[in-house]
Parts: C-alpha cells; structure tokens; sequence
C-alpha cells in the first residue's frame, strides 16, 4: 500500500476529517524542497506553517536530533537533564528575557501565558479573585484547545464546542480606540499576534502596537505577543515586534523552535509575570525535555548562525516586489513582511484552492486560507533564483 491514492483512501477511512489537505503525499524533504511518492519536487511555500523555517531536515539539526536520541529523550521534570539550562542560557542571550517556561505546542504556550498573566493579576496587580479579563483581537488564532478557541471569533474554530471560559474582551485588531476602551481595572493582559497570521496575514497600521503597548504599560496591563508564527525570523527579523520598535512582558514561540523536528515552543517573559507559579502549579511530562532542548538548541545555533534571518528580509523584499509586479486582474491585494506573504483574490476570482492546485502542478507548494488568500511562506534560506521561479510561477497561473 504505498501508492498515493491508496494511501489518502486509507486515511479518508480511518483518520478523522479534521483537515482538507491538499492530494499531495510527501515523502522527502530537503531545504526549501519536498518530495513526493511519485519523486516529484516541490517548492515549499508553507514550511509547515512557518515551524520549518530553517529548511527540511536541516543536516545541523538533524545531527543534534540523531545524537540527543542516542543518550537522553526524556526525564520528566522530575528530575534534571543537563540541556535545560544550555536552551536557557541561549534563548535569553537571544531575546533578553529573564524567564523561560518550555512547552510542546503552540497552543500549550498560549494556555500557560493565561494562567500565568492571570495569577499575576490576582497576587500582583491586586485584582479580585476570578475577575480577571483579557483583551484579545477578532480573528485571532492562538490555537485549538478549549481554552482558546472559546475567546475566537471564527465560527468553525468554536461553534458546537461550549461552553467557553468567561475572562476575555474582544476588540477589532487594529483599532487603538477600541483596545483602549476595553480596558478595565480588572485587565491583566492584553493577547495579541503582531501580525495575524490564519486571518490572511494581516499587518496591523502602523502606531497600532506601539499604542497598545503604551497603553499597556499605563495600565499595569502585561502585553503578550504570540510570535508563535512571526517569530524567528518569519518577518525578517528574530521576533515581529522589532519591526515595531517595541518589547512585549511576555513572548510566546514555538514552530521554528525546533525546526520542525520536534513539538518545542516557550513562553519567554520578565521575571514578575513567570515569578508567580510555583512548584505544581503548571507544567508538562514532555515540556523542556532533553530531545526537545538538544533540537531547539541546534535550530536556534543555524537560525542565526547561517544568516536565515538577514536572508528572510532580503528574499522577502524581492518576493514581495516580484508578486506586486504581476500584472492580473484576479489580484487584489498583496501584502507581507519578511517571508510572510499573501495574495489576496478578488472573490470574483473563485476562490483561491484552484490556484493552489495549479500552482502544485507546476511545482510549488502554498496554502489557500479563508477562500481568497493564498499565504506563501518559504523556508527563510531561499534563494534569489528560487524566489524569481516562484514568482514566475505564480504569475503564470494568476
Ligand atoms: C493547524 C493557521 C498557521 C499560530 C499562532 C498559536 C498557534 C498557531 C499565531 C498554535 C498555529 C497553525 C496551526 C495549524 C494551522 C496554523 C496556521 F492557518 F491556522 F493560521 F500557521 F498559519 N499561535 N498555527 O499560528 O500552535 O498548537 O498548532 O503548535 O493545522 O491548526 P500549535
């Protein structure tokens, strides 16, 4: 049973429909490249949703992976693995941050920075037991766990799975008024994505972040920035806010973590925020594993080491420029920063999923999101031909 249509038969059968993806059965990949059963090669323009940021089976990672494998997976926490503070040591280098609390996904991050901001707001900030409020943004994405798809606005991330925690404020991205007036002095937090990402890569106006992070600080209101997606070089930079010349109190990673090998993220913040849980208050069997640290560690070493995020801002600019130069009639808008891309279609277009298709015959490899948006996101070690045959591409079809 290994020809494609056996196996996406067999999966139909047997796994649950939770996804549509595209019929393209991967086998094999290699940099910004992937494989599939027919040998085929593709162009990636998703990069796993941004957690391959450094490439498939980037050989340094890999190598880290493979020797970490052979001595130490897992302790629990226990007891102490001797990789743990090296990934801490390097992540604050990094990024400044005093405190660091390693996960596995992304949405376990989202979920530990609500229970930290909230037992802040409690014991630090002096708010009355269980009145805590968080502000968070219409089409955000955070996640899939109940806690988070309970504050999300799209009705196929929540509706039919209530009841929903109470403690969250809704307000429009983007909208400073909005942000400000939804404050009360019962908000411990306000997240927020920099860019929101499954909205269709939606770059807030400028001013917007740098308010909110003022009003944040006014307020003794903790701004936690899910960089999940945006971070490590995504944008062109190593976090989305740099673009934005400010600092969030509590910064959420994941994907790129690991370069793809393994579930890592963290939640990165000063020390008042993380300061407030204590022993067997929060944690995870596999969170700040060994494995996990040795992979995280090598994929942060070639992120920065091997210029991916110089490289991101360089390709991006020339990736941007290209798609604006195509001249189409089913084009709408096009929009990115760094190589966090998106072509929006007029919806008289059809939607985007047929211009995936075809651009998948033709070698590359993107995502349609919400109908009309086609979201391109290559691995950050691109090249300048690469991307020129990318944009070929996509303006042969379009
Ligand atoms: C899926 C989108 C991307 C995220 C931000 C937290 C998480 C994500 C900003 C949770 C996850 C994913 C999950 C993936 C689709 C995807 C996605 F289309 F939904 F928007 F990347 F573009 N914060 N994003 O983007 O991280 O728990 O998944 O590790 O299939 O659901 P996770």
């Amino acid at each position: 049973m290994t020809r494609a249509s056996d196996l996406i038969a067999t999966e139909h059968r047997l796994g649950a429909h939770n996804y549509k993806p595209l019929d393209v059965v991967l086998t094999r990949g290699e940099g910004v490249h992937v494989w599939d059963t027919e040998g085929k090669r593709y162009l990636d323009c998703l990069s796993a949703y941004s957690a391959v940021n450094q490439g498939h089976c980037h050989p340094k990672i890999r190598e880290a992976m493979i020797e970490q494998a052979g001595k130490l997976t897992l302790t629990s926490r226990a007891f102490r693995n001797d990789q743990l503070a090296h990934l801490y040591e390097e992540l604050a280098a990094l990024t400044g941050s005093h405190k660091i609390l390693p996960m596995n996904s992304g949405a376990e991050a989202v979920e530990t920075a609500i229970k930290a901001v909230r037992k802040w707001g409690y014991e630090v900030k002096g708010v009355a037991e269980n009145q805590a409020e968080i502000i968070v943004c219409a089409d955000n994405f955070h996640g899939r766990t109940m806690g988070i798809v309970g504050f999300s606005t799209d009705p196929d991330a929540r509706t039919g799975f209530g009841p929903f925690a109470p403690g969250f404020r809704v307000v429009p991205f983007g909208d400073l008024k909005a942000f400000e007036a939804a404050i009360t002095p019962n908000t411990v937090a306000a997240l927020i994505e920099p860019i929101q990402g499954e909205a269709g890569v939606i770059i807030p106006p400028k001013g917007y972040l740098p308010g909110v992070r003022a009003l944040c600080t006014q307020h003794n209101v903790t701004l936690i920035l899910d960089e999940i997606q945006t971070g490590l070089g995504r944008t062109g930079k190593l976090l989305a806010e740099e673009h934005e010349g400010i600092e969030a109190d509590v910064t959420l990673i994941g994907k790129a973590l690991s370069g793809g090998f393994y579930p890592v993220s963290a939640v990165l913040s000063n020390s008042e925020v993380l300061g407030v849980l204590k022993p067997g208050q929060h944690g995870s069997t596999f969170g700040g594993n060994p494995l996990a640290c040795a992979v995280a560690r090598a994929a942060l070493k070639v992120l920065t080491e091997e210029g991916m995020i110089e490289n991101s801002a360089r390709m991006g600019e020339r990736f941007l420029e290209g798609l604006r130069s195509i001249r189409s009639n089913v084009v709408k808008e096009v929009r990115g920063r760094g190589l966090m891309l998106a072509i929006e279609l007029d919806p008289a277009a059809g939607g985007a999923r047929p211009y995936c298709y075809q651009l998948k015959d033709r070698g590359l490899l993107a995502k349609d999101t919400h109908e009309h948006t086609i979201r391109l996101a290559p691995p950050l070690i691109i090249t300048p031909d690469q991307v020129d045959w990318a944009v070929e591409q996509i303006a042969a079809v379009l």
